[in-house]
């Protein structure tokens, strides 16, 4: 909406023959839930570099290939601050993921995603993101405090 003040943030989804990466956030925004890697897009900064660097920050491993999915946008209550998540799927990195300040990495199967310890947005598009599909999202929570989910919209990716 006008006036909106956008927020770019990132996140990426690491995969692996079957299994998916994910992080306990460890401080912050999110504390104590599994998600991607990511965080927010720097002055002079692109996205796709943004998301290079929380990987390597957040995870100790380096992007070897990016693939641009999704835009999520986030919207808390009626506050006119938007979060815009570009999410990226990659299948080609190296090292290893290790522990690191922000976050603790394990890698889960598919099948067992933990979803009850995500952001409740996750397993409306989780699933369609790992299917290859690309898309934007708009997720509608009703307060910073109350993370039920209001409004849920998809759009074709564009
Ligand atoms: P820092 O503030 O730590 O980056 N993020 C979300 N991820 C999911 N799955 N759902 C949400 O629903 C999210 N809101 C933010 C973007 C925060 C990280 O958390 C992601 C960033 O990767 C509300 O720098």
């Amino acid at each position: 909406m006008e006036g909106d003040r956008i927020k770019l943030l990132t996140l990426v989804i690491v995969e692996n023959g079957g299994e998916v990466l994910l992080g306990l956030k460890k401080r912050g925004f999110g504390i104590g839930k599994w998600n991607g890697f990511g965080g927010k897009v720097e002055a002079g900064e692109s996205i796709a570099d943004a998301a290079r660097r929380e990987l390597s920050e957040e995870a100790g491993i380096d992007a070897l290939s990016l693939e641009h999915r999704a835009i999520s946008r986030f919207r808390f209550g009626d506050d006119s601050e938007v979060l815009e998540v570009h999410t990226f799927a990659c299948s080609d990195f190296r090292g290893t993921p290790k522990e690191t300040e922000e976050m603790h990495p394990q890698w889960f199967p598919i099948a067992k995603i933990p979803y009850d310890g995500m952001w409740p947005d996750d397993m409306h598009w989780l699933p369609k993101f790992l299917a290859g599909e690309r898309f934007q999202a708009y997720f509608g929570f009703a307060g910073y405090d109350d993370e039920r989910i209001t409004h849920i919209h998809f759009a074709p990716y564009s």
